[in-house]
C-alpha cells in the first residue's frame, strides 16, 4: 500500500511583545521610588527578552507600538489566554486602559483565537491572573476589583475553570507575589503574599525577583538575573534556567511574566 505521511501541524507558540513606549519615566509606580530609567538599556533588555523567546522557540508578535503609553510594554496586563480564549482585560489604572485597542486587533489576527472582555464597572490585570491547570487564581489588587474577578469567573465557567480570588494587599499583582513552576507549584515570596495557604503546592523563594517565572516548555524556565540564588534553587529542581537581565523594567514594577503574553 502507499503510506502517506501528514505533515505534523503543531499549533504555533506565539508570545505577544509591545515595543517599550518612549516615556517609561512615565509609567505608574504604586510601590517603589522613582528612578531614572535608561531609555536605550530598557530597549536593549526588551530586544534580548525577545531573542530568549526566539531562541526557545517561540514566535514574536508584536502589537503595534504606542510611544506614548508609558506602561504598554506590560503587555500581559492587557489581555489573558485560556486556551484557544482570549479575554480583554479593563486595566484598574485609567492610563493604562488606551493599550488594549492594539492588543485587541493583535489577538484577533490570530485566527484560532475567539475573544472576549472585562467590561466595566469590572477591572482586571493580567498581572493578577494565575493559571495553575484548570484553576485560575485572581488577585484581587488595587487594579483588579470583585466584579471584575466576577466577570472573569462567568466567562470562563463553561470552559471548566474554577476561579478563586485571592487577596493581595502587598504587592502590585499577584503574579508580582507568585507564579507557577510547570509541574504546578506555586512559588513566591510569603512576605508579599496575604496568604499562601490556598496553594496546594507553595515553594517560597529566596529573592523577591525570583517570584517571576515564565514556562518557556514542561522542562524549561524564564527568570530574571536579579535572582540569582532562584534561579540556582530551579536548576537543582532539574528545570532549564534561562535568564535575562530585565532591571530597567524592574525599576517600573515590572517583571519578567509582564513583557509578554504566551499564545499555547
Ligand atoms: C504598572 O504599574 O501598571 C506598571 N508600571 C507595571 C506593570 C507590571 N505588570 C505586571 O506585573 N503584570
Amino acid at each position: 500500500g502507499v503510506l502517506s505521511y501528514a505533515p505534523v501541524r503543531e499549533p504555533r507558540r506565539i508570545a505577544l511583545v509591545r515595543i517599550p513606549a518612549s516615556n517609561l519615566d512615565e509609567a505608574e509606580l504604586t510601590h517603589l521610588e522613582r528612578r531614572p530609567v535608561d531609555q536605550a538599556r530598557a530597549d536593549e533588555q526588551w530586544d534580548n527578552y525577545c531573542a530568549a523567546l526566539v531562541a526557545e522557540g517561540w514566535e514574536t508578535v508584536e502589537v503595534d507600538a504606542a510611544p506614548d503609553l508609558a506602561d504598554s510594554v506590560f503587555v500581559e496586563d492587557t489581555v489573558v489566554m485560556f486556551d484557544d480564549l482570549a479575554v480583554l482585560t479593563l486595566p484598574g489604572a485609567e492610563s493604562r486602559r488606551a493599550e488594549v485597542e492594539a492588543v485587541e486587533r493583535a489577538v484577533r489576527s490570530i485566527s484560532r483565537l475567539s475573544v472576549a472582555r472585562i467590561e466595566e464597572p469590572g477591572t482586571l490585570d493580567g498581572g493578577d491572573v494565575l493559571k495553575v491547570g484548570d484553576v485560575v487564581y485572581v488577585g484581587a489588587s488595587s487594579r483588579t476589583n470583585a466584579e471584575g474577578i466576577r466577570q472573569l469567573r462567568e466567562l470562563l465557567a463553561p470552559h471548566g475553570y474554577t476561579v478563586v480570588g485571592v487577596p493581595m494587599s502587598k504587592a502590585l499583582h499577584l503574579k508580582s507575589a507568585a507564579t507557577a513552576l510547570p509541574d504546578g507549584t506555586v512559588i513566591g515570596d510569603p512576605a508579599l503574599l496575604d496568604v499562601t495557604g490556598l496553594f496546594p503546592r507553595f515553594l517560597p523563594v529566596p529573592e523577591p525577583e525570583g517570584v517571576a517565572v515564565v514556562a518557556l516548555s514542561a522542562t524549561s524556565l524564564l527568570m530574571s538575573a536579579s535572582a540569582p540564588q532562584t534561579a540556582a534553587m530551579l536548576a537543582g529542581l532539574g528545570y532549564r534556567v534561562v535568564t535575562v537581565d530585565i532591571s530597567e523594567f524592574e525599576k517600573l514594577e515590572g517583571c519578567v511574566t509582564c513583557l509578554s503574553v504566551r499564545v499555547r
